[in-house]
């Protein structure tokens, strides 16, 4: 796995990164990067044949989309609907004590049911009402440099398959429910859509070394970020928000390892990502997401 992300990403340097001056500059489907196809051993879908080809199915209908187009219609499985359900429930069980205000507020207008898995298409309209977001369909894990570059321009790159049914509470790769649950609820949210906005607009003139530390950043706010509350820590990260797991990690370490919690600050050096060893195993913890802006905006203004 490790080798082909490698390799992949070596290809795509080699070319001269053009500056995209529009959402039709960037592909959803040239630059997709890992858990291909054949997925990876540790992947929980590795030995299900008949998942790996649903997830291309609609993996490939993400590739024929064009921008303006409404996103292709999914026919979830009654088994899909079942695994989406079944997260949902666990979620909203844990939410009230470990996701931060704004996302339990934001979640509130999505009206989220357990037999019915919602199409991108109507999420992509109410965030385009309330923020100017726009969903596209993507095939699996984009490359950094195109995801971060979309964000610029008010674009959210989101898969559309169903993570394996063999472990509902973590997935190590995106997936719908990932997307829905974690990510969707606050890109209606006024201040924290323009936040998101702040690293994309960064990101299209960074250089190569800038832009990793973007996707840090990008990785350690939006997807595992946490915040302090009157009552305690609490989550606004998307890859905390819709895993069950990693939330019970985040406060009580239940698996039998702590995690630490630092202040984050975007001039220092940001740890390595691991997309493949389950829960992180440090957070960082922010004031508020006006703070998280404010050091954003500084860091962006230095590059
Ligand atoms: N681990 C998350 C989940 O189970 O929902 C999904 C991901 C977030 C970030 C990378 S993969
Ligand atoms: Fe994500």
């Amino acid at each position: 796995y490790r080798f082909i992300v490698t390799t992949q990403l070596a290809d795509f340097n080699k070319q001269v990164h053009k500056i995209p001056q529009s959402i039709h500059d960037i592909s959803n489907g040239d630059h997709i990067l890992g858990f291909g196809v054949e997925l990876a051993e540790h992947h929980p879908g590795f030995h299900d044949e008949e998942y790996k080809k649903r997830r291309s199915y609609i993996g490939n209908l993400a590739k024929l989309h064009k921008i303006g187009e409404p996103i292709p219609h999914v026919e979830y499985s009654d088994e899909e609907i079942k695994i989406w359900g079944e997260i949902l429930g666990k979620l909203t069980y844990l939410h009230p004590t470990h996701a931060c205000k704004r996302y339990l507020d934001t979640f509130q207008l999505f009206n989220f049911v357990p037999d019915r898995l919602p199409c991108l298409q109507e999420l992509s309209e109410v965030l385009m009402m309330r923020t100017g977001w726009q969903i596209r369909p993507v095939a699996g894990l984009l490359h950094p440099t195109d995801f971060l570059n979309a964000m610029a321009f008010r674009t959210f790159h989101c898969t559309q398959y169903v993570r394996h049914g063999s472990q509902p509470m973590y997935t190590p790769e995106p997936d719908i429910c990932h997307e829905i649950l974690g990510h969707i609820p606050l890109l209606a949210d006024p201040e924290f859509a323009n936040l998101v906005q702040l690293i994309g607009l960064a990101s299209l003139r960074a250089s190569k070394q800038e832009m990793l530390h973007l996707t840090k950043l990008y990785w350690y706010t939006v997807e595992f970020g946490t915040v302090k509350e009157r009552d305690g820590v609490k989550a606004f990260g998307a890859g905390l928000l819709s895993s069950f797991g990693e939330l019970q990690h985040m406060l009580s370490g239940e698996d039998g390892s702590m995690p630490i919690f630092e202040d984050l600050d975007p001039f220092k050096k940001l740890p390595k990502m691991d997309h493949k060893c389950g829960f992180q195993k440090r957070y960082f913890l922010c004031e508020n997401f006006s703070d998280v802006a404010s050091k954003l905006t500084a860091y962006a203004k230095s590059l």
